[in-house]
C-alpha cells in the first residue's frame, strides 16, 4: 500500500543539513491560512507528532523530512523527502507505518492546506506559568458551601463519566437506570476522566489543558472547579496514599512540558514542574510530553511517564516544597498504561520502540523492560489468571495483529511455580491491528479487545471476545454498530473502550461516529455477550472514553 516513511529516521545530522541546503522554499501561506492549519494541527495532529514536530508515535515532520528537494524526491543524502502532492496523499491515506487516513475528517482543501503549513518552520508556542495558571483558576462551589453528605440518590459506584469528545462535554450516566443524570461543559476533547480515592471526586482533563473537577455529592453532580494548567494535555490523577486521600492532584501537559501539582478540592495550583531534559540515549529534548500518570496506593508516590525522554518518574508528594523525584530510564517514547494485580508494579507502553516497560513502584527501580510486537497500546490493560502461565497482564497494539500477554509476579506462594515466566511474553493471542483497548474484571471469565483503528470498516465497529478459560476457543467477534440497531452510515462508527459495570457483570462500548451521525454505548451482558441495552440521545455527540466510578477509583481492569 502506501510506503513507510521509517528509512527517514535513518538520516544522519549531515544528511539533514545537506537535505535542507538543496531543499525548494516552503509554499507561501497568508496569516488566516496558518491559523486554520495550526487549529487543525493542534486538534488532529500534535497528539502524535508533537507541538514542534520532532516526532513520537508518529514521524518527525519537520521541513527538513517535508519540503521537496529541489531536483525531485531524492536528496543528495540519499533520503525520500516528501513535498506537497506526497504529503496529501499521506494525510489523506494514511501509511503503513500506523498514520490514519484522514480523508473522511479534513475536506481536499484543508489536506491541501495542512501539507502546506508542515513543510513550514514550525511555530514554538508560549509558555505556561504558575501566575498563569492562578490567573485562570476557579471555584464555583467553595468547598465551605460543598455538601458534607451525598446529596443524591444515585447509586455512584456505578456511575459512568463518559468523554463527549467533539462537544467538549461529559456526560454523567447512572450505571443502574441507564439515564444520563447531568452533562457538564468541560474543556475541549476530554481525554480521560480519573477518580479521587474517595470517590466522592472526579478530574477530568480537556486536550486544551482545562481541568475540571466535578462532586458527585451534589444533588445534580456537576463542576465546583476549574483551572487551566497548560494547552495541551492528557493526563491527570489524584493522591490515593492513606493520610494523603483527595489532598493533592497532579495534572501533565503536552504542551508546554510540565507537570503540576494542585489543591485536591480546590484545583488551586502549587507547584509546576518542567520536564525538559535528556532522553535515555543521552540528547536533550525541548518537548518531553507528560503522557500517562498514576498513583501508588503503596506510597506517597505519582508514576509520571515522560514520553520523549523515556523516563519514567516517581513524584514523591509527602512533602510537596521539597520535592524528591527518582527517575528511572526505560524506553522511548512512554505513552499508556496500568497496574499489574497486586498493584506493585506499573507497565507502560514505550510505544514507538515496540516495548513495554514494567517500574518496580515498591524498590523504585525498573523490573523489566519486555520486547513486544509492534506499537503496543494497553490503555490500562488488563489482568486476569492465565490457565497455564498464572497471573497476566494484557496489551493490544495499533500496529500488530495481536494482544500480547505478558507474567506478572505473584507474593502468593501458591503461583511459585509461575515464577519463571515473569516478565516474559507468554503468549500472543490473534487479533486484528488497530486495537486501543483491552480489559477484563475479576469476577468475569472475558476478555474483550476492540480494534477502533482498524482501516477496515467492519472490524473498526466489532470487538473481540476471548474465554480465558479456554483461550484456544475461537474469539466472538461482535459487530457493535449493528448491535446498536443505529442506521448505516457513511462515516465508521468506531467501536471504542470497552469499560464493565461496577459488578463486573455488564460492558459498556462507544459507537464513536461523526460529529452529526447518531451515537450510542451499546451495553452488553458480559456473561451471555447479548446486547442489554443502548443508550442512545441526541445530546449523546461522539462518546469515546467511558470511566465506572467504582472500577476506576480503586484501578480494576
Ligand atoms: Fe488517548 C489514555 C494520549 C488519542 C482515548 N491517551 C491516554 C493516555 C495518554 C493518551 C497519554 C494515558 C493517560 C493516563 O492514563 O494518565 N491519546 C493520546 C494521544 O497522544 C493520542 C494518540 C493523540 C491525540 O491527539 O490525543 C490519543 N485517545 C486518543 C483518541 O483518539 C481516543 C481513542 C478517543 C478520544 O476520546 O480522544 C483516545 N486515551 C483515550 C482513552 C484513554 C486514553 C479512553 C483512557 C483509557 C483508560 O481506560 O484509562
Amino acid at each position: 500500500m502506501k510506503k513507510s516513511l521509517v528509512g527517514m529516521l535513518t538520516l544522519s545530522a549531515m544528511t539533514m543539513a545537506m537535505g535542507s541546503a538543496f531543499a525548494q522554499e516552503a509554499p507561501a501561506m497568508s496569516a488566516a491560512e496558518k491559523e486554520q492549519a495550526k487549529k487543525i494541527y493542534f486538534e488532529r495532529c500534535a497528539g502524535c507528532h508533537g507541538v514542534l514536530r520532532k516526532g513520537a508515535t508518529g514521524k518527525n515532520l519537520e521541513p527538513h523530512w517535508t519540503k521537496k528537494d529541489k531536483d525531485g524526491n531524492v536528496t543528495e543524502g540519499g533520503t525520500l523527502n516528501l513535498g506537497q502532492n506526497r504529503l496529501e496523499k499521506i494525510i489523506a491515506y494514511g501509511t503503513d507505518g500506523g498514520m490514519v487516513n484522514f480523508d473522511d475528517i479534513l475536506t481536499k482543501e484543508e489536506i491541501a492546506l495542512m501539507s502546506k503549513y508542515i513543510q513550514n518552520t514550525p511555530d514554538i508556542p508560549p509558555e505556561y506559568s504558575l501566575k498563569e495558571m492562578m490567573d485562570s483558576w476557579k471555584v464555583i462551589v467553595p468547598v465551605k458551601d460543598r455538601p458534607t453528605k451525598q446529596m443524591n440518590k444515585i447509586n455512584l459506584k456505578n456511575l459512568f463519566s463518559v468523554t463527549l469528545r467533539d462537544t467538549g462535554e461529559v456526560a454523567l450516566i447512572d450505571g443502574d437506570t441507564k439515564e444520563i443524570r447531568n452533562i457538564v461543559k468541560t474543556g475541549y476533547a476530554v481525554h480521560i476522566s480519573r477518580l479521587s480515592k474517595s470517590g466522592r471526586y472526579v478530574y477530568v482533563i480537556g486536550r486544551d489543558g482545562r481541568l475540571s473537577l466535578i462532586d458527585l455529592w451534589l444533588e445534580k453532580p456537576a463542576v465546583v472547579a476549574e483551572m487551566k494548567m497548560g494547552f495541551d494535555a492528557r493526563s491527570v490523577d489524584t493522591s490515593k496514599f492513606k493520610g494523603f486521600e483527595d489532598k493533592y492532584a497532579i495534572a501533565g501537559s503536552y504542551w508546554p512540558p510540565q507537570y503540576v501539582i494542585m489543591e485536591g478540592d480546590t484545583l488551586k495550583p502549587i507547584k509546576v514542574v518542567s520536564t525538559r531534559g535528556m532522553t535515555v540515549d543521552g540528547e536533550y529534548h525541548p518537548e518531553p510530553r507528560v503522557a500517562s500518570i498514576v498513583s501508588s496506593e503503596i506510597k506517597p508516590e505519582w508514576v509520571v511517564n515522560i514520553k520523549e525522554t523515556g523516563q519514567i518518574l516517581l513524584v514523591d508528594y509527602s512533602d510537596v516544597e521539597n520535592l524528591k523525584t527518582t527517575t528511572i530510564a526505560s524506553a522511548k517514547f512512554l505513552h499508556d498504561g496500568g497496574w499489574d494485580a497486586s498493584k506493585r508494579y506499573f507497565l507502560v507502553a514505550a510505544n514507538a520502540s515496540n516495548k513495554v516497560a514494567a517500574v518496580d513502584t515498591k524498590e523504585g527501580k525498573l523490573a523489566a523492560l519486555i520486547d513486544t510486537a509492534k506499537i503496543p497500546h494497553p490503555g490500562r490493560g488488563a489482568n486476569f489468571f492465565h490457565p497455564k502461565f498464572g497471573p497476566v497482564w494484557a496489551t493490544g497494539h495499533l500496529g500488530a495483529d495481536v494482544v500480547t500477554l505478558i507474567s506478572t509476579p505473584s507474593a502468593d506462594p501458591k503461583n511459585a511455580k509461575f515464577k519463571q515466566y515473569n516478565w516474559k511474553v507468554v503468549q500472543e493471542l490473534k487479533h486484528v491491528p488497530g486495537n486501543l483497548f483491552v480489559k477484563t474484571h475479576p469476577v468475569s471469565k472475558h476478555f474483550w479487545a476492540d480494534a477502533p483503528q482498524n482501516p477496515d470498516k467492519t472490524l473498526a465497529e466489532s470487538v473481540a471476545v476471548w474465554d480465558m478459560a479456554d483461550l484456544s476457543k475461537p474469539k466472538a467477534i461482535l459487530n457493535v454498530a449493528k448491535d446498536s440497531g443505529l442506521p448505516e452510515t457513511k462515516a465508521t462508527k468506531r467501536a471504542v473502550h470497552p469499560e464493565y459495570s461496577a459488578d463486573g457483570k455488564e460492558v459498556w462500548i462507544s459507537l464513536w461516529g461523526g460529529k452529526t451521525d447518531p451515537s450510542a454505548i451499546v451495553v452488553y451482558d458480559d456473561a451471555t455477550l447479548k446486547v442489554k441495552k443502548v443508550i442512545t440521545d441526541p445530546k449523546m455527540i461522539t462518546p469515546t472514553g467511558k470511566f465506572n466510578v467504582y472500577n476506576t477509583q480503586h484501578d480494576i481492569y
